[in-house]
C-alpha cells in the first residue's frame, strides 16, 4: 500500500492511524529528537609508558584509533599487509592511517608521544570521541630496535571503551613481552634494523612469513649501540611488562546556552513543518 492508497482509504480510522505513525517518526527525526539512547561524548587524553628494563626496548610513537570495530589491521598466523607493515617496519603508520580512515570514516585517529625510551612516559592532546561512533580502541607501535616487531591488538573489538550506559570504563591496556609481534615481513638483520647505530632501516630482506608472537629474537641485538646512545640489552622474559596505555576521560557536558537554544528552535521548526505537512490532528485543534 503506497501513500496515495492510504489517503483514499475508505476506512478513515485505519488510514489515519497508518499515516500518522510515519509522520510522527519523520517529525521527530527532522527535529533532531531521534538520537541513540545513552550516546555520550568524552574528551580523552592517552598516556603511554615504556615499562621495559633500562637499556631494553624502546618504542616508536603509538598510533591509535577510537573506532566502530570495522578496521582489522592484521591477523595472527596470516601474512601482514601494508597497513601494519608501515607500523612494524617503519613506525610511521603511513599506510595504517589511510586504511583505517577508509574502513571507518567515523574513527578518531592520532598518535601519542615520540620515540619512547625505557622509563619514559608521554601524554597526548585530547581526542573527542562519541560512545555511539567510537566504542572501541585500537593501537599499534613499532618496537625498536627491530626489523619488523610491533605491539598492537589483533581483534579490533578487544578493547571496549564504554559500558552499556555509555560510561567510559577502560582504564588501561598493559602489554607484556609475550605480546610482542613479529610481522613476518622483514627478516632479522641488525644491518637493516631501525634505531641501531650502523643499521639502515630503509634496507630490508623479505621474510616471507606470517604474523606471530616473538620477543626472543630481540636478544639478537644485545651489545649493539642504539641511536639513543645506550647499549641494547633485551633482558625480556614472557611476563616482563613492557608497555602501558592509560586513559583520562572527561565527559563533555550536554550543550547549554545559545547552542542549546538554537538546537531547540531548530527542533521546534522541524516539528512544526512536519506537523503541517502531515495534517496531524493536533494541528487542527
Ligand atoms: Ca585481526
Ligand atoms: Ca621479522
Amino acid at each position: 500500500m503506497n501513500r496515495q492508497n492510504i489517503l483514499v482509504d475508505q476506512k478513515p480510522g485505519l488510514g489515519r492511524r497508518l499515516f500518522r505513525q510515519p509522520c510522527v517518526l519523520a517529525a521527530a527525526m527532522a527535529g533532531g529528537l531521534w538520537l541513540p539512547v545513552h550516546a555520550a561524548k568524552y574528551d580523552v587524553k592517552v598516556t603511554v609508558e615504556n615499562l621495559a628494563p633500562g637499556n631494553s626496548i624502546s618504542f616508536a610513537p603509538l598510533r591509535i584509533g577510537f573506532h566502530g570495530g570495522t578496521f582489522d589491521a592484521f591477523n595472527d598466523g596470516q601474512v601482514a599487509t601494508a597497513p601494519i607493515i608501515s607500523v612494524a617496519e617503519g613506525g610511521s603508520g603511513s599506510d595504517w592511517f589511510p586504511a583505517f580512515g577508509a574502513a571507518d570514516p567515523g574513527a578518531v585517529l592520532g598518535s601519542v608521544g615520540g620515540a619512547l625510551f625505557p622509563g619514559m612516559t608521554a601524554t597526548s592532546t585530547s581526542f573527542r570521541i562519541d560512545s555511539s561512533v567510537n566504542p572501541y580502541f585500537t593501537f599499534a607501535s613499532m618496537v625498536i630496535p627491530s626489523n619488523d616487531f610491533f605491539i598492537g591488538n589483533d581483534n579490533p573489538m578487544e578493547y571496549s571503551l564504554f559500558d552499556s550506559a555509555g560510561n567510559f570504563v577502560l582504564t588501561e591496556v598493559l602489554q607484556s613481552a609475550s605480546e610482542i609481534w613479529n610481522a613476518g615481513s622483514e627478516a632479522f638483520d641488525p644491518l637493516n634494523a631501525a634505531f641501531l647505530v650502523g643499521g639502515n632501516n630503509s634496507l630490508r630482506t623479505p621474510e616471507n612469513s606470517v604474523v606471530a608472537f616473538n620477543f626472543t629474537e630481540l636478544a639478537g641485538f644485545d651489545g649493539l649501540t642504539t641511536a639513543a646512545g645506550y647499549v641494547f640489552a633485551s633482558q625480556l622474559t614472557d611476563d616482563s611488562p613492557v608497555y602501558r596505555i592509560s586513559f583520562d576521560a572527561t565527559a563533555v557536558p550536554e550543550a547549554t546556552g545559545p547552542a542549546a537554544l538554537l538546537g531547540g528552535v531548530l527542533a521546534l521548526a522541524g516539528f512544526r513543518v512536519h506537523r503541517r505537512r502531515c495534517q496531524l490532528p493536533a494541528a487542527r485543534s
